[in-house]
């Protein structure tokens, strides 16, 4: 048997396709368009490459954007203080703040300090809360893109067992809840998961997003299942891989996203996504 690729720059193109045709009514009907701020704090080569490819989307989607680059050696109160700039300008709908950053900069406070009505990222208190409460809220990026591979892809999650692997409130933590929202089973395994394997041979749906490279061999796949793998670093060879080892699960899935062109292109889609949500929301509100 061999899987089914969930093609996530495919889909990505698609959707950024009707963004395009969206942005462009957006624009003829309240006379601008939307407008994205992402601010990166130093020069972590990762971190770089990801907000390139964000910039580059806004421009493909006819958004405009502002790409503010900081020193490594920039204090905690100019960023607070930019924040505050930006959600006191009119013109800029969403702003992010590209983690991780420097240690000693608290990114909780950096977090708080965004206004919730432009968190792109949905990472603000206010809106981790509103989610968990099943109230409107801004979903964020990765988890979002996600539900959407599973949906595009046409499979189905009421009533399945889905297991999620990792806990981190960026992806483990939100994703779990939206697929509990769409009616799966939800397991949240983590590092301190005892017999991971007899966890994951349960999942029919199984997301990966550890950052622990290669970590889910294909004998933890249950035949049959969809696997969506989070996960991105650079292994021993140079080449990216994520938390899944893709050939040996292959094997067994019935779906499967890659890395590199799996997960992250539909992160910075869904970014996309929620800078055109904040737009209209804040039009709405004026
Ligand atoms: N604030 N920080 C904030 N928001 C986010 O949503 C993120 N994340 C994560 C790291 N920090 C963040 C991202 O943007 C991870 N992430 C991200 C975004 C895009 C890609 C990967 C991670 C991506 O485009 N990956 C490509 C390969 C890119 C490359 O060649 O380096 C892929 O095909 O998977």
């Amino acid at each position: 048997m061999s899987a089914t690729i969930i093609d996530g720059k495919d889909l990505s193109l698609a959707l950024k396709d009707e963004m395009k045709v969206q942005i462009a009514q957006l624009e003829a009907k309240y006379g601008r368009k939307p407008c994205l701020s992402v601010i990166i704090v130093g020069e972590d080569p990762a971190s770089q490459s990801y907000v390139r490819g964000k910039i580059k989307a806004a421009a493909y989607v006819g958004m405009d954007s502002r790409l503010i680059e900081l020193p490594a050696s920039v204090s905690q109160d100019e960023l607070l203080s930019l924040i505050r700039d930006l959600n006191a300008d009119g013109g800029v709908d969403g702003i992010l703040v590209q983690l991780p950053l420097p240690k000693h900069i608290d990114s909780n406070l950096v977090i708080e300090a965004i206004a919730p009505a432009k968190d792109v990222d949905g990472f603000h208190p206010v809106n981790v809360a509103n989610l968990w409460l099943g109230l409107d809220c801004m979903v964020p990026c990765t988890p979002k893109g996600v539900m959407k591979m599973l949906e595009r892809a046409g499979i189905e999650v009421a009533g399945k067992t889905a297991v999620v692997v990792g806990r981190s409130n960026i992806v483990g933590k939100p994703v779990a809840k939206l697929l509990l929202d769409a009616n799966a089973t939800v397991i949240l395994a983590h590092s301190r998961t005892k017999d991971l394997k007899a966890m994951t041979l349960q999942a029919d749906i199984l997301v990966a997003a550890t950052g622990a490279i290669g970590l889910i061999k294909g004998d933890m796949v249950k035949p049959g299942a969809a696997v969506i793998d989070v996960g991105i670093g650079r292994g021993a060879d140079g080449k990216l891989h994520g938390d899944v080892d893709f050939e040996s699960a292959c094997e067994r899935a019935a779906y499967i996203t890659p890395v590199p062109g799996g997960v992250g292109p539909m992160t910075i889609t869904m970014l996309m996504a929620n800078t055109i949500e904040c737009f209209i929301k804040r039009m709405h509100a004026c």
